[in-house]
C-alpha cells in the first residue's frame, strides 16, 4: 500500500480552482501515467472485443453471445457499477490523483459513489443535455464527475459537451425523453426548453481527467467517426459528510478520502485506505 507521505500529492493552482468554479468544469492534462492508459486501453478493447469473462463473476450477467464492440455496447451501453464487482473498475475509482483532485475540489473529504465505462464504438450514440445531480441528490449537493479519457477525444468521435456557467443553475426538473437519434441514445432524459448556446466541446487527450460539477448541463453526441473508439472512464463522487439515498445510500459507498461520521464501505479488492485529508 502507497501512503500518503511516500508519494507526492497532486496539487492543482489556484488559477485551476479559479477556472473550475468559474466555469463548472475542469481538465487535468495527463493525470494517468503511460502505464495506466495502456492497462486500460488493454482492458476496455478486451472487453469491447468481448474476451473478459464475467461468467464467474457474483452480480454480472454471464457473457453475451455476441463478438464485435456494436454487440457490446448493445448490451452495456455503460459498464455502470462494476467497481463493486471487477477489481481494475475499483483501483480506478480509487485513483490516489483523481482523489487528490477532487479532495481540492469538493472535499476534503471525499466518497466515491458511481462508476461507469463507456466503449462509444464508430457510429454509436451518445447521451442528451442532462445535469448528474438531477439523478445523484447529495446533501449538501456536492457531486463531482472525474471523465478519463482512454482514447482522444474530439467533436468527431463524441466527446462531451459542456455548457460553462450552468453549475450556478438550479438543478432542473424539466426533463423529458428525447426523440430516438443518431446522436442520442433513446431512454434517457433530456432537459427541456434551456439555453445551450454557450456549449463548449470538452475534448480530451488519453489519459486526461476532465473534473465536471454535478449542476454542469452537458451531453456527448454520436460517434461519427469511421474507425475510433470514444472510452472513457468515468467516476461520480460527493464529500463523504454528505447524505445520499442514491445507489444504496452512504452505506454502499467507499470512503475514498479522509474521514466521515457517515456510515460508508471499504474497498473489497484491496488494502486500499482513505488517505488523511490535507496538503492539497
Ligand atoms: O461520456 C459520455 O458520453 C457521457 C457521460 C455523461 O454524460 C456523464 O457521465 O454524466
Amino acid at each position: 500500500m502507497t501512503t500518503a507521505t511516500q508519494r507526492e500529492k497532486h496539487r492543482l493552482s489556484c488559477q485551476q480552482r479559479r477556472f473550475y468554479g468559474q466555469q463548472g468544469y475542469l481538465k487535468v492534462e495527463g493525470l494517468l501515467t503511460p502505464q495506466e492508459l495502456g492497462e486500460l486501453d488493454q482492458y476496455s478493447m478486451d472487453l469491447a472485443l468481448n474476451k473478459v469473462d464475467f461468467s464467474g463473476v457474483e452480480g454480472l450477467n454471464p457473457r453475451t453471445q455476441g463478438t464485435t464492440p456494436a454487440d457490446m455496447e448493445d448490451k452495456y451501453f455503460r459498464f455502470i457499477q462494476f467497481h463493486r464487482h471487477v477489481e481494475i473498475h475499483e483501483r480506478y475509482i480509487l485513483h490516489p490523483p483523481i482523489l487528490d483532485v477532487l479532495e481540492a475540489l469538493i472535499g476534503p473529504d471525499v466518497m466515491a459513489i458511481q462508476s461507469m465505462l463507456f466503449l462509444k464504438p464508430p457510429g454509436k450514440p451518445g447521451q442528451a443535455f442532462h445535469q448528474d445531480s438531477y439523478y445523484i441528490k447529495t446533501f449538501p449537493d456536492t457531486l463531482c464527475g472525474a471523465w478519463i479519457a482512454i482514447d482522444d477525444a474530439d467533436e468527431e468521435n463524441g466527446c462531451m459537451g459542456f455548457v460553462p456557467g450552468t453549475q450556478f443553475d438550479p438543478i432542473s426538473q424539466d426533463v423529458g425523453l428525447p426523440e430516438s437519434t443518431k446522436d442520442f441514445q433513446a431512454g434517457l432524459t433530456e432537459v427541456q426548453g434551456v439555453d445551450t448556446g454557450g456549449e463548449i466541446l470538452a475534448e480530451a487527450r488519453a489519459g486526461d481527467v476532465v473534473f465536471f460539477h454535478g449542476h454542469l448541463l452537458h451531453r456527448s453526441r454520436q460517434n461519427r467517426s469511421q474507425h475510433r473508439f470514444r472510452r472513457c472512464y468515468v467516476c461520480h463522487y460527493a464529500n463523504a459528510r454528505a447524505y445520499t439515498e442514491w445507489g444504496g445510500g452512504n452505506s454502499a459507498h467507499i470512503l475514498a478520502r479522509g474521514t466521515t461520521h457517515l456510515p460508508h464501505t471499504r474497498a473489497k479488492f484491496s488494502d486500499f485506505e482513505p488517505e488523511p485529508a490535507g496538503g492539497v
